[in-house]
């Protein structure tokens, strides 16, 4: 309400400019947005006055101008979303390789963020600068050498009793078996962890319903130490055969714990189950009836190790050779209890139970599923587990009570060759649906329908579910074609117990000819399809330019509480005062010695369009600490801070305070300036740094 008087407030006065007197400090602040408009303003009335071909004045004219046909036009109208006029969704995407999180408004497909995570990123000073960031990345470094990216595959939302309260975002690093915890409230990474005994995390990260813990599991097993068991990167060495495999490889199911008021993991009270060495892949994490379970599927049950150049066949072959492979259901909260008791070992910094122990204590059992499966999704009742075929045209749906009832009735058809038990797979079966060719993932809607994506058929199939969502349920009733290759797709606070409907964004690798040719590595592929109405509809296509995303979590927008600006000199990690924040006239210099290094010490404000002070001294071989306070109050005024030949730039949001650190190893005079157009005389929002020699 502020922010649309102050709005008000300054379109006064610009409107009314001829007559009201701006001082220096307004004029600085206003009228950069004033010249600006009105620049635009003349471009546009000369556009009109020089006689070119008049604007088409209808619908129709218009889409017959541009070859558009009445469904594209509709689809416009569907997706159109003026500046102003806000998204009602927000999509969390990752972003592949990039390392990064896209925020992307829905429906207009409007990519709003990028939000650094595992990859350093300039403009938000993410590791180039701000030593606070640099922490962040830090803590996930995996102790041999500095990571700086990441393979993000699957986001999370907080949950309180299930649902997405808007609060927390996690997602994993495939690649190098990590976790993050970004916060919704300024949409930046507040850390970083490396998930212990682990070499590469896929399922999850998915969240307890009320966020306890976020689960993750590896995917290609980790080689561990034969004695002690766990994992230290770097260390542990075990020479692959496949007899080492079997015996030595492990896949892990780690829960990690997470203090909400701390916004933190904490490995301390996390803890971990040993799997054997099958490739384990999407988590799912149940509630209402699914309560305490927790699910993934799996696959290389054949436990290939590859081996081609010695005749061996090629893993892909190696890995799909079984007609079943297994859905892992893990009883968390039995596990938690146990933990709670001191069960387990701590290796590596994690409480872990080992595999042996598991299966005694009945935490572990297998369901069969058919043909290398993939994606794990839970009906919005908590009822159903559905898993897809992928090299099977089907999706298998598991029941519940049924998969409860068959652990209770001890129902097994037998035991893995690591002792755990194996659920008949006909007694907890609900329905097999064929839903088409490559199934994937499977989302959910609140009209009781479901939707499986069909990664060979290029085409995304809806079907029913059945009882007690529908009476006539487990069955397709349409299929959209896509474009192309579709892996996950997903729809508003699906895999929640109350999926919000109306539309569905297909994750397309492939776009093919969808967009201009920009050399061989095209975009991705965003689809936005309509499934509000009876038929769906295909509405946008977006390209993704950076990495390649593989799931998203949609929100409603109004679950979300972000902040505007941050209280005056707050510390963005923790939210709280920093403790080197100052205000206005209070900047200095002090030079000091401390443990018998030179530190100079430099306390800086930022404001339109001034550094304070701007001219920043330290003698070579000094470390040198500046700690900047932006004191704007106002929306949206941030300004950076790089200095010249030194790889330093951050960002400081209005009421940020943060700290560059670094080692004046050069002697020299470099520029200093701010790297954000903050104001008609951002160009003079510089300074120097001078390293005396
Ligand atoms: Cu199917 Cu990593 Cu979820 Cu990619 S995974 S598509
Ligand atoms: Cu501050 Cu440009």
């Amino acid at each position: 309400m502020a922010e649309e008087k102050n709005a008000k407030k300054n379109n006064k006065r610009n409107n009314k400019n001829g007559e009201t007197k701006l001082t220096r400090r307004e004029f600085l602040s206003f009228g950069g947005g004033f010249i600006a408009g009105f620049a635009v303003g003349a471009g546009i009335s000369r556009l009109g006055g020089g006689g070119a071909p008049a604007a088409p004045a209808s619908f129709a004219e218009i889409m017959e101008q541009r070859g558009l046909t009445q469904q594209d036009a509709i689809a416009a109208l569907k997706t159109y979303t003026p500046g102003g006029k806000y998204d009602e969704f927000i999509m969390f995407a990752s972003g592949g390789h990039s390392g990064q999180v896209l925020v992307i408004g829905v429906p207009s497909m409007r990519l709003y963020k990028v939000i650094a995570v595992f990859t350093p990123e300039p403009w938000q000073g993410y590791g180039y600068g701000l030593k606070e960031t640099h922490e962040v990345l830090k803590g996930g470094y995996n102790g041999i050498r500095p990571l700086s990216w990441g393979d993000t595959h699957h986001p999370e939302i907080s949950r309180t009793n299930a649902e997405f309260d808007g609060e927390w975002l996690f997602i994993n690093d495939k690649a190098n078996g990590r976790a993050a915890v970004i916060s919704l409230k300024d949409f930046e990474t507040k850390q970083i962890v490396k998930v212990p005994n682990t070499q590469t995390v896929h399922g999850g990260c998915f969240a307890t319903p009320n966020t306890e813990y976020v689960a993750i599991v590896s995917q290609y097993a980790t080689p561990w130490d034969p004695e002690k068991g766990g994992y230290i990167p770097g260390e542990t060495y075990v020479e692959l055969t496949e007899e080492n495999y079997k015996k030595y490889f492990r896949g892990t199911y780690t829960f990690l714990a997470f203090d909400r008021k701390r916004g933190r993991f904490d490995l301390s009270k996390s803890f971990q189950i040993e799997l054997p060495p099958y490739t384990q892949d999407l988590v799912a994490v149940g509630w209402g009836p699914s309560d305490g379970l927790a699910f993934c599927n799996s696959f290389n049950t054949e436990l290939a190790v590859g081996g081609v150049l010695k005749g061996k066949p090629p893993l892909e072959i190696g890995m799909s050779q079984n007609d079943f492979d297994y859905l892992h259901v893990i009883l968390w909260k039995k596990a938690e209890q146990y933990v709670k008791e001191g069960g387990g070992e701590v290796i590596n910094g994690i409480r872990v139970i080992r595999l042996k122990e598991a299966v005694k204590e009945g935490l572990i059992y297998f369901v069969p599923e058919p043909k290398s499966p993939h994606g794990c999704d839970i009906t919005p009742n908590g009822d159903y587990v559905c898993v897809s075929g992928k090299l099977d045209p089907v999706v298998t749906v598991y029941s519940v009570e049924k998969i409860k009832r068959a652990i209770e009735e001890k129902k097994f058809e037998k035991k893995d060759p690591y002792g755990v038990p194996v659920l008949k797979f006909d007694e907890v079966v609900e329905a097999q649906i064929e839903v088409g060719l490559g199934p994937l993932h499977t989302e959910f809607d609140d009209k009781g329908y479901a939707y499986t994506s069909l990664f060979i058929d290029n085409a995304v199939a809806r079907w029913k579910l059945g009882p007690p969502y529908n009476e006539d349920g487990w069955k397709v009733v349409e299929r959209i074609p896509i474009n192309y290759n579709v892996g996950h797709l997903a729809t508003p606070e699906s895999n929640s117990p109350t999926p919000k409907g109306k539309y569905l964004v297909s994750l397309n690798k492939w776009s093919i000819e969808r967009f201009p040719l920009v050399g061989p590595l095209h975009p991705q592929n965003f689809q936005l399809i309509d499934i509000s109405g009876e038929r769906m509809q295909l509405l946008y296509d977006m390209p993704i330019g950076l990495g390649e995303p593989h799931y998203a979590k949609i929100i409603s927008i109004e679950k979300l509480k972000p902040l505007d600006v941050y209280p005056a000199g707050t510390d963005p990690l923790t939210f709280q005062p920093h403790p080197k924040a100052i205000q206005q006239g209070q900047e200095r210099i002090e030079r000091k010695q401390e443990n018998g290094k030179w530190v100079t010490e430099i306390y800086a404000t930022l404001i339109r369009s001034t550094i304070t002070p701007d001219i920043m001294k330290a003698k070579v071989g000094d470390i040198v600490r500046i700690y900047l306070t932006n004191v704007e109050y106002t929306r949206d005024a941030t300004h950076g801070f790089c200095i010249a030949e030194y790889n330093i730039n951050a960002s400081l949001e209005p009421g940020e305070t943060g700290t560059i650190e670094f080692v004046a190893d050069k002697p020299g005079v470099y520029a200093i300036y701010c790297t954000e157009f903050c104001s008609p005389l951002h160009l003079e929002m510089a300074g120097w740094l001078v390293i005396e020699p």
